[in-house]
């Protein structure tokens, strides 16, 4: 049955890394409620939720897609490229290994974050010179077994802060924040609107803040569920960090 893997907002959300942007104040109870929506969001997509425990002391622990990445049965666990979140790894690392997953973990001194990690059909592209580092890529290509190209990166925090895929094999990206030379680039209008979690072949979701973006989606016939993710979007947060889909 598939599930995604969640988790909940910590208190210490507002203080979470910047890179890109200036902070702006974050309201945490909206945060909350914000996820809240996320959450139910997936759930009626047929896309329940396994929360992995809460991490008050890491501010960015919502963003759990960062400390792990999963094909099948096997799960890499990251190293993330800011010390400031390598105590997130513990939580998703309990979870997996109780659900069964074959795991593996990017070892010193290399480093990989979940959010660099794009798969468009059967190619991985990997985002380095960010938080991920060639080595890194190199480790996720062996642990799978797949080919992991990597893509030199510096305008965005994560290589999926500027592209995402549809399952047709679009790639959505936003011209100014692009890095990288893609294929079948679909150019969206809003920075936002290059993220998308495909919640089904038909069906994506991605954030309120790129509305003609949704209207171009549409148009090609998707079926397009929006949420506000305002307060994480304030700490470069999107809507693909905020979880990791397990399809088994
Ligand atoms: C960070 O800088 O690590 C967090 N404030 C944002 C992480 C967003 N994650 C992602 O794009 N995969």
């Amino acid at each position: 049955m598939p599930t995604c893997l969640v988790r909940e907002p910590a208190p210490t959300l507002a203080s979470g890394l910047l890179t890109h942007l200036d902070r702006r104040p974050v309201d945490v109870d909206l945060a909350r409620r914000q996820w809240d929506a996320y959450v139910a969001v997936l759930g009626n997509a047929g896309w329940p939720v396994t929360a992995v425990p809460p991490a008050p002391e890491c501010p960015d622990s919502a963003f759990v897609e960062d400390t792990v990445v999963v094909r099948g049965r096997r799960a890499l666990l990251t190293r993330p490229g800011a010390p400031e979140r390598r105590g997130e790894v513990a939580g998703t690392r309990a979870v997996l290994a109780g659900l069964g997953y074959d795991l593996g973990e990017i070892s010193d001194p290399e480093t990989l974050d979940g959010g660099d990690v794009l798969t468009v059909g059967p190619v991985t592209y990997v985002g380095v010179g960010g938080r991920t580092t060639l080595g890194g890529c190199e480790q996720l290509g062996a642990f799978f077994g797949t080919e992991a190209v990597p893509v030199p990166m510096a305008k965005v925090l994560h290589l999926k802060s500027s592209v995402t895929a549809l399952p047709d094999g679009t790639v959505l990206g936003y011209p100014p924040t692009l890095d990288g030379q893609w294929d079948r680039l679909l150019p969206v209008p809003e920075e936002s609107g290059s993220h998308v979690v495909v919640l089904a072949e038909d069906t994506v979701l991605m954030a309120t803040s790129a509305p003609a973006t949704r209207r171009l989606l549409e148009d090609r016939g998707l079926h397009v569920v929006a949420v506000d993710i305002s307060e994480f979007e304030k700490l470069e947060g999107c809507v693909t960090c905020l979880s990791v889909r397990l399809r088994d």
